[in-house]
C-alpha cells in the first residue's frame, strides 16, 4: 500500500465503540466483519443523523418555503459542499447526487455517451473493472456502433500501461477505469492514465468506489473528467453517492432522467432544463441518506485519510504475511500498491465452503466473483474469498481469520 511508511496513531478500540453493529455475536462468536469492500459499517453519528432527520426535519427539498423544507434543503446542500471539499472540486455544482457508483457510471454512459459517441469510436476500460464499469459501456457502445477495448491485467494484478499506450488512439473518446480494484485491491496509476487519455482528447471517468474511504482524492489535481463515489463504502448510508463531473462537460450533456426538479419551465410544446447540478437530479432525491452522508465525511476527515490508510496498510501487510504461510492458500492480487483488500483461493476447496465455514466462526468475508467475472476468467477461477478492511479492524481479527483458515485447510485437506 502507498502509505506503508506512515504509522497510524489512531486509537482503534475507541473508534470501534462508535460502531454499534460490531458489538454482537454471530453464530455464538464475536462478529469479525471483513467484508468492507462490499459495504462498510456505519458509526453512531451517521445512524443518529438519519434518525434526527426523520424525527425533526423531514420535508421535501428545494420546493417548500416552510421551515422544515428550508432546514432539510440546507442540510442536503451542506453535504454537497462537504463533498466538494472532500474531493477538491472547483465548483459545488459539479457534485451530482446519485444512488451510487452504478448510477453515476450509467448517467455518464447514457448522457455523455449517447450525445457524443459515434460509430467506430472507442471506449477503453480495464480488465479489472467491476461490472458497473463494464456493462453500461457495452450497452451504449452497442447502441452507437462504438467499440469497447480493454487494458490487460498482469499476473500480480497490475494494469499493463504499455498495452494501454498501444490501445489508445484518436478513436478513443472515453477511458473508464477504477481508482482501486474491489477484487484485487490494486491502486491504479490513474494520474498517468488520465494524462495519456487527455493527449488524445479522450475524457476519463474514474470509478472511486474502493477509494473514497481510503485514498486522498483531488479531482482538480487528477484532472479527471468524471469521478464516481458510493456513500455506503465510506461509512455513509446505502442508496446514495455522487457523480463529479467537470462543469463544462456537465453543461454540454443532456439530462439523464426527466421529471420534477430538473426543469426550468415545462409546456406541452417544449421543456427547458434546470441549471447544474439539478439538471441531473430529477425527482425527490434520497434526502435522509444524503444528509447522513455528511456525518460520514466528517468522520473520515476527523480521522484523516493518511491515518486510515496507514492502519489498513498494516492490516494488509499482516494478512499477506499470515496467509502466505498457510499451506494450499494462494493469494490473488499481489500488486505493489494496494488498498486493504486481500483475495485468496484454497486448492481444492470451493470459496463458498470457506466462506460458510468462516461465517460459522463469526467471520464475515465475501466469496464469489465480486462482480468482476472477466477478471476471474483471466485468473482461470470462478471466484475468490476476499477479506477487506476498514478503520475498525484489528490485527487480532486477522489472527482469527488466519487461525480459522488453518483449521479449515487442516480439516478438509
Ligand atoms: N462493489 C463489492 O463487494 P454500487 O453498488 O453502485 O455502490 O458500487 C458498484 C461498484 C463499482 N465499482 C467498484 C470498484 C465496486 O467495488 C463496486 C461495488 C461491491 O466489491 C459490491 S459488488
Amino acid at each position: 500500500m502507498e502509505t506503508l511508511a506512515i504509522k497510524s496513531t489512531l486509537d482503534i478500540s475507541k473508534i470501534r465503540k462508535q460502531f454499534p453493529i460490531l458489538n454482537q455475536q454471530v453464530n455464538g462468536k464475536p462478529l469479525i466483519y471483513l467484508d468492507n469492500a462490499a459495504t462498510n459499517q456505519k458509526p453512531q453519528r451517521v445512524i443518529d443523523a438519519l434518525t434526527a432527520y426523520y424525527e425533526q426535519d423531514n420535508a421535501n427539498i428545494h420546493r417548500g418555503i416552510h421551515t422544515l423544507a428550508e432546514r432539510a434543503t440546507k442540510a442536503y446542500e451542506a453535504t454537497r459542499n462537504s463533498m466538494q471539499t472532500f474531493i477538491g472540486a472547483k465548483h459545488v455544482e459539479e457534485i451530482i447526487f446519485t444512488r451510487g457508483v452504478t448510477e453515476s457510471v450509467n448517467l455518464v454512459a447514457s448522457s455523455y455517451g449517447r450525445a457524443f459517441l459515434k460509430a467506430g469510436d472507442e471506449v477503453i476500460i480495464s480488465g479489472m473493472e467491476h461490472h458497473s464499469n463494464i456493462v453500461p459501456w457495452q450497452m451504449i457502445c452497442e447502441e452507437k456502433g462504438a467499440i469497447v477495448k480493454v487494458i490487460p491485467v498482469s499476473e500480480v494484478g497490475e494494469l499493463d500501461l504499455d498495452s494501454y499506450q498501444k490501445l489508445i488512439s484518436n478513436k478513443t473518446k472515453i477511458v473508464a477505469v477504477n481508482h482501486a480494484s474491489n477484487s484485487l485491491g490494486t491502486i491504479n496509476p490513474i494520474k498517468e492514465i488520465i494524462d495519456i487519455a487527455h493527449q488524445q482528447d479522450a475524457v476519463v471517468l474514474i470509478d472511486g468506489a474502493q477509494a473514497s474511504a481510503h485514498l486522498t482524492i483531488n479531482v482538480q489535481e487528477l484532472d479527471c473528467d468524471f469521478y464516481c463515489i458510493s456513500s455506503h463504502k465510506m461509512y455513509g448510508p446505502t442508496g446514495t453517492g455522487i457523480l463529479y463531473g467537470k462543469k463544462e462537460l456537465l453543461e454540454k450533456m443532456p439530462p439523464y432522467m426527466g421529471g420534477g426538479e430538473m426543469i426550468k419551465e415545462v409546456t406541452f410544446a417544449k421543456t427547458t432544463y434546470n441549471d447544474l447540478p439539478y439538471k441531473f437530479e430529477a425527482g425527490t432525491p434520497n434526502i435522509a441518506d444524503v444528509i447522513a452522508l455528511n456525518e460520514a465525511i466528517s468522520f473520515i476527515n476527523e480521522l484523516g485519510k493518511e491515518n486510515i490508510a496507514a492502519h489498513e496498510a498494516e492490516l494488509l501487510a499482516y494478512t499477506t504475511e499470515k496467509l502466505s504461510n498457510i499451506p494450499h492458500v494462494k493469494l490473488i492480487g499481489t500488486a505493489k500498491n494496494k488498498v486493504g483488500v486481500q483475495s485468496f483461493i484454497v486448492d481444492g476447496i470451493h470459496h463458498f465452503d470457506i466462506g460458510q465455514m468462516l461465517d460459522a466462526r463469526g467471520i464475515a468475508v465475501r466469496t464469489g466473483h465480486h462482480c468482476t467475472q472477466p477478471l476471474m476468467d483471466q485468473f482461470g477461477i470462478e471466484g475468490t474469498v476476499r477479506a477487506s478492511y476498514a478503520i475498525y479492524n484489528t490485527k487480532a481479527e486477522v489472527d482469527q481469520l488466519a487461525e480459522g483458515l488453518e483449521r479449515i485447510v487442516k480439516f478438509l485437506k
